[in-house]
């Protein structure tokens, strides 16, 4: 990472959003590479991982049908497929997803306490429509995210380009809101897996992958991470709890539809992301055939100020709970 508490910071910011969203918090993630962020002095988190030992997976019966955030707003089962992830959707044209809506953060829904410490200073967007997909074959579990938004993109600075977040229950109980409740995002109530992608590298090039040894993607960003808190997110292996069963061989490509036309043009993003069933990785969510998925979204808008898109501004999924994907 370019900055440690520029990095935290946006973390924080993001994670806050994400909590809201109920994106990314997994969502969430991001703004937090820019340089100018101020560095803030985050709450301190209390709960730590515990190296070695295999994180409880949400099945159906964990969780109680009426609770909030057990994925019933949202919820369908992922198709057996093999993906090329190329930024090339073709692969995907057969099979079916779910309509995910998105929005930026409540603030009526934080804690005003907290809120003072942080900078929640964002400008408003629309809320919008995602198409997610999911599909798995016997090895990877492919991940499709196609967002409606116009098409920005600067090598110098991934502000000025979108940005997402992928976000997955590891310990059960563990809030939408990158692990803790919308009304004290202080708290955690357990480890979520964090995909956070910042755009670095161009269209078709593949970024992440196996080379990645602590979860920081240094050229293309994304990175493969894990929160217990908004402001409490690392990179895996790279964290405060060393973690020497670190996998992160997370890949990704992107594409936009209207790229052809050039800033500004109309079309739909299109984020397509792989990684292994079983990383083995306690900082990871494990994937099984049978088994069920939670996750949440976020996305950043590099169009929500003239210098790109903020850290707390952006739209997250997590009103609707964690989305649950039943695996084939
Ligand atoms: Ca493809
Ligand atoms: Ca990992
Ligand atoms: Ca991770
Ligand atoms: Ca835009």
């Amino acid at each position: 990472m370019n900055n440690l508490l520029s990095h935290r910071t946006a973390l924080l910011r993001s994670a806050l959003v994400v909590l809201t969203v109920g994106a990314l918090a997994a969502v969430a993630c991001g703004g937090d590479d820019s340089d100018d962020a101020t560095p803030t002095e985050g709450p301190t988190a209390t709960i730590q991982i515990t190296q070695g030992t295999e994180a409880p997976q949400a099945t159906d019966t964990d969780l109680p049908s009426d609770a909030p955030g057990d994925g019933d707003d949202l919820s369908f089962t992922a198709t057996s497929a093999t993906i090329t992830v190329d930024g090339d959707t073709a692969d995907w044209s057969d099979i079916d997803g779910v309509t995910v809506p998105m929005e930026q953060i409540r603030l009526d829904g934080l804690d005003p306490t907290q809120l003072e410490d942080m900078e929640i200073d964002f400008e408003p967007l629309d809320a919008i429509d995602v198409t997610l997909k999911v599909a798995t074959d016997a090895d990877n579990v492919y991940v499709l995210m196609e967002v409606p938004d116009d098409y920005d993109f600067n090598p110098e600075d991934h502000n000025l380009a979108a940005s997402i977040a992928v976000q997955f229950l590891i310990d059960q109980g563990a809030d939408v809101h990158m692990g803790s409740p919308e009304d004290d995002l202080e708290e955690s109530l357990g480890v979520v897996d964090m995909w956070h992608w910042e755009l670095d590298c161009g269209p078709g090039e593949i970024s992440g992958g196996a080379g990645v040894l602590g979860g920081d993607d240094p050229t293309c960003n994304l990175d493969d991470e894990y929160a217990l808190t908004p402001e409490d997110r690392e990179d895996d292996g790279d964290g405060d709890d060393a973690n020497a069963a670190a996998e992160n061989s997370l890949i990704g490509v992107w594409e936009h539809t209207g790229r052809a036309g050039g800033e500004g043009a109309d079309g739909t993003w299109i984020f397509e992301m792989s990684r292994p069933l079983d990383t083995a990785d306690p900082q990871d969510a494990q994937f099984a055939s049978g088994g069920t998925m939670l996750l949440a979204l976020a996305y950043f808008d590099s169009d929500e100020t003239l210098e790109g898109w903020t850290d707390v501004g952006h739209l997250t999924s997590s009103y609707e709970g964690w989305i649950e994907v039943t695996l084939p």
